[in-house]
């Protein structure tokens, strides 16, 4: 297992769920972490504990990844040593609404694709440059299962998590000559603040998304996420698709009473 200590961890949504996760797993393995999201309380708690528990080095920056001007300038304001990040964590997301297309709202489709697609491009372009310059890293997108298959009324979010597979396999090959990984992570029913996200705070019906299952933890996605991060110099973990035990596709979910 490769050592990650000293490693520099940049990770977008550390203060929720799956990168909240990250952030914690990579902690463990004595990494050094950028930890951003746009509430910043929240980051701070958490490296505040990591930081005392770990004896490692933290920076939480309050940032929106839909605004490129913003990632760009968040990243010229870090040190020299912190600018030489190895691994990026693209992984803050969300869904919006669950609709026919036709009856979608448009603030919700453009809420995603500006998140979900144009922030990962923005925050990438900012900070892969040093990864090619210094001829080694390693991106890891999540993904979704929902990038594999559509399900009802999940229209939009798919075609961002489609968008996502794209990426991943794009960059893959832009990266080629460079000594850089590209892996994505691709989960399928995760018990996070997602669903809670997704129905505007509607918490009865986010819980009963995962009503009779047993969904994944958002630990069982970092330690995917973890995995991938410490395979030999050689070896690239292009893909992991997870899911919980009772789900077998984006609609077929065994559900008991
Ligand atoms: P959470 O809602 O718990 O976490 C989402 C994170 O994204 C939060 O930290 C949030 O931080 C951050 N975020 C959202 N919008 C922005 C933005 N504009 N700028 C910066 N940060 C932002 O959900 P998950 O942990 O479940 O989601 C993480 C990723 O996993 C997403 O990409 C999601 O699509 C994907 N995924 C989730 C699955 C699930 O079932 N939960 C399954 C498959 C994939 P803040 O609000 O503080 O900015
Ligand atoms: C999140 C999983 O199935 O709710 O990407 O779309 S799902």
């Amino acid at each position: 297992m490769k050592n990650l200590e000293k490693k520099i961890v940049f990770i977008t949504g550390a203060s929720s769920g799956i990168g909240k996760s990250c952030a914690i797993e990579f902690a463990k393995q004595k990494a050094n972490l950028i930890l951003t999201a746009r509430r910043e309380e929240r980051l701070k708690v958490l490296a505040n504990e990591l930081e005392n528990k770990y004896n490692i080095k933290t920076l939480c920056i309050k940032i929106d990844i839909r605004n490129y001007e913003d990632v760009e300038s968040m990243y010229n304001k870090l040190s020299e040593d912190w600018k030489k990040i190895d691994i990026l964590v693209n992984n803050a997301g969300l869904a919006r609404g669950l609709d026919k297309f036709y009856t979608g709202r448009l603030s919700d489709w453009n809420e995603m694709i500006d998140t979900n697609i144009k922030g990962l491009l923005n925050v990438s372009r900012i900070i892969v440059p040093q990864m090619v310059e210094r001829q080694t890293g390693h991106i890891i997108n999540i993904g979704s299962t929902a990038g594999h298959e559509v399900y009802t009324f999940g229209n939009v979010y798919s075609a961002t998590k489609f968008a996502v597979k794209a990426l991943s396999q794009s960059f893959r090959l832009d990266v080629l000559d460079k000594g850089i990984k590209v892996s994505s992570i691709d989960p399928g029913m995760v018990y996070t603040e997602f669903s809670k996200v997704r129905f505007d705070g509607d918490t009865e019906r986010a819980d009963n998304v995962y009503k009779g299952i047993t969904p994944l933890s958002p630990d069982d996605v970092a330690e995917a996420v973890l995995f991938c991060a410490t395979r030999s110099d050689n070896v690239n973990i292009n893909e992991i698709i997870l899911t919980p035990v009772q789900q077998a596709s984006s609609s077929q979910v065994y559900r008991k009473n």
